[in-house]
C-alpha cells in the first residue's frame, strides 16, 4: 500500500507526524449496572490502522491536506462488548473535539453522550450531537448548531466538561437546556427528548 503522504511534492518528505489526543469516556451507556468505556480511535482508511492526527509545525492549511491524504475515519470502541462502534466522522476530520457523558437526561437508566467533530474545514460553524445506546444501536436524539470558539481546548484524555459546565444541561427527565449557537449569536433553548 502506498503512503502518499511522502508523494507529495510540496511537502518535505521529513515531515514529523504528531499523535494528538484521543478522549476517553466513563459511564453506563447500556444502563446495565456496569461501568462502561469509550474510547476515541483515529484510523487511516489506507490501511486500516490507527494514525497521527497532526503533523509537527505545519500550517494549517498543509494539516488540512495531509489529513484528506490519510483518508481519516474517526470514530468510538467501547469496552462492553453489547455495545457497538459509534461512528463520528469519516475523511477531513482530525477526530473528536468535545465529547461528554450528559448523565441519564431521557430518564431511562442508561447515560447519554455529546460529541463534535473536529472538521478539517475553514468554518467555526459545527454541530453538536446527542446520542444515546437504545435498541441496540447508538441513536441520535438531538443536535443542534454550535461556535467551535465555545468550546474550550481540553488538552489531554480525561474528557471534556472538566471545567467548561458544557452544552446541555438536565432540568428533569425528558427536559433539557441547550446552548447553541444561533447565526453568530449565543442562545439557549427548553428541548423535549423521549
Ligand atoms: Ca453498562
Ligand atoms: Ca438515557
Amino acid at each position: 500500500m502506498v503512503d502518499s503522504t511522502h508523494h507529495d511534492p510540496a511537502v518535505n518528505s521529513c515531515v514529523t507526524p504528531v499523535t494528538g489526543n484521543r478522549f476517553v469516556l466513563y459511564g453506563d451507556f447500556d444502563g446495565d449496572g456496569q461501568p462502561d468505556t469509550l474510547t476515541e480511535h483515529f484510523f487511516s482508511e489506507i490501511d486500516n490502522r490507527e494514525t497521527n492526527k497532526y503533523y509537527k509545525d505545519m500550517d494549517y492549511d498543509l494539516q488540512v491536506r495531509l489529513n484528506d491524504q490519510q483518508e481519516p475515519c474517526s470514530f468510538m470502541t467501547c469496552s462492553n462488548d453489547y455495545i457497538d462502534t459509534l461512528n463520528t466522522g469519516n475523511g477531513g476530520v482530525f477526530g473528536l473535539s468535545w465529547l461528554k457523558n450528559e448523565g441519564d437526561l431521557n430518564g431511562d437508566g442508561t447515560d447519554e453522550v455529546s460529541y463534535i467533530s473536529d472538521w478539517a474545514d475553514w468554518s467555526n460553524l459545527n454541530t453538536c450531537h446527542l446520542v444515546t445506546w437504545r435498541r441496540h444501536r447508538w441513536e441520535e436524539l438531538y443536535r443542534f448548531p454550535i461556535n467551535e470558539l465555545s468550546i474550550p481546548d481540553t488538552g489531554d484524555s480525561s474528557g471534556a466538561g472538566t471545567h467548561f459546565p458544557g452544552f446541555i444541561r438536565k432540568i428533569k427527565p425528558g427536559k433539557m437546556m441547550v446552548q447553541f449557537d444561533n447565526m453568530g449569536t449565543p442562545d439557549s433553548a427548553i428541548i423535549r427528548i423521549r
